[in-house]
C-alpha cells in the first residue's frame, strides 16, 4: 500500500476503495472583489495564492482518472434555503442575495457564484451545491460517496477554518479518512489557517491528517505508474 508522508503520521492510500480530491468553494464569490468574501470585509487576495497548487492537484487527479468533487456555497434565488440566522449574521452590507458587481451575492447561477476559470469542473466531475458551510449539510454528498465507493478524501479550497474545516469534520464523523492539503487551502486570516491545520491533526489525528501537496503528488504518481 502506498502512503503519503503526512502529519501526525503517514496516511495510507486505499487499494480496494477510492480516493477523491475535494475542492471546496473555489468560487469567484470568495476569491474576487464584489463577492461574498469581499462583502464581509475580507482581503480576497489572501486566497488567490493557492490557485496554482489546486490546479496542479486537479490536473493530476484528472490524469489518473481519480474522482474530483467540487463544492460551491450557494443559495436559491428566492433564498428559501438560507436560514435567517445566516442571512442576518454580522452587520454586512451588502449581504447574501443583494446585487454585487458579479451578480447577486452567493446566489446559484450568478457570475460570482461560478468556480474560478482556472478550476472549472469537467462534465464528469461531481459538483455539490451547498447552502451551508459543511458540504454534507442538506446535500447528497454522502450518498454519492457511498455509490462511488469513495472512502478517502483529500481536501483543498477555501476558507480553511470555515467551509474546509466544517466539511472535514463532517466527513470524519461519517467514517471517511480525511487529509487536508496544507498548501492547497487558504484563509483570509493566515493565523486561522495555521491553527486549523494544527487542531485537525492534534491528538493523533483526531479529525485527520495534513500534508504538503508535494508529498501527495509523490505518493500518487508512482501509484499511477504501477497501475498502468
Ligand atoms: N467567510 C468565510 O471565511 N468563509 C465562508 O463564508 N465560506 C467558506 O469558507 N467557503
Amino acid at each position: 500500500m502506498t502512503a503519503i508522508a503526512a502529519n501526525p503520521y503517514d496516511y495510507q492510500l486505499p487499494t480496494e476503495s477510492k480516493i477523491a480530491l475535494v475542492i471546496i468553494d473555489m468560487q469567484r464569490d470568495f476569491l474576487e472583489y464584489g463577492g461574498f468574501g469581499d462583502a464581509l470585509g475580507n482581503d480576497v487576495t489572501q486566497l488567490q495564492s493557492i490557485v496554482p497548487t489546486v490546479k496542479k492537484l486537479l490536473e493530476t487527479f484528472r490524469s489518473l482518472n481519480l474522482p474530483v468533487i467540487h463544492t460551491i456555497e450557494a443559495h436559491s434565488p428566492d433564498l428559501s434555503d438560507c436560514p435567517p440566522s445566516k442571512l442576518n449574521r454580522g452587520q454586512g452590507n451588502p449581504k447574501i442575495g443583494d446585487q454585487g458587481t458579479m451578480g447577486r451575492i452567493l446566489i446559484v447561477g450568478e457570475d460570482g457564484n461560478n468556480i474560478i476559470p482556472e478550476l472549472t469542473p469537467l462534465e464528469n466531475e461531481i459538483v455539490i451545491i451547498k447552502p451551508g458551510k459543511g458540504a454534507f449539510c442538506r446535500t447528497n454528498l454522502e450518498e454519492i460517496l457511498q455509490k462511488e465507493e469513495i472512502t478517502h478524501l483529500l481536501f483543498t479550497g477555501v476558507t480553511t477554518e470555515v467551509c474546509v474545516q466544517t466539511t472535514m469534520r463532517e466527513a470524519n464523523d461519517r467514517g471517511y479518512e480525511c487529509l487536508l492539503i496544507e498548501d492547497g487551502t487558504a484563509s483570509y486570516f493566515p493565523k486561522f489557517k495555521q491553527s486549523t491545520i494544527e487542531m485537525l491533526r492534534a491528538q493523533g489525528g483526531i479529525i485527520g491528517w495534513t500534508a504538503n501537496s508535494d508529498a501527495v503528488l509523490a505518493a500518487l504518481v508512482p501509484q499511477a505508474i504501477a497501475i498502468a
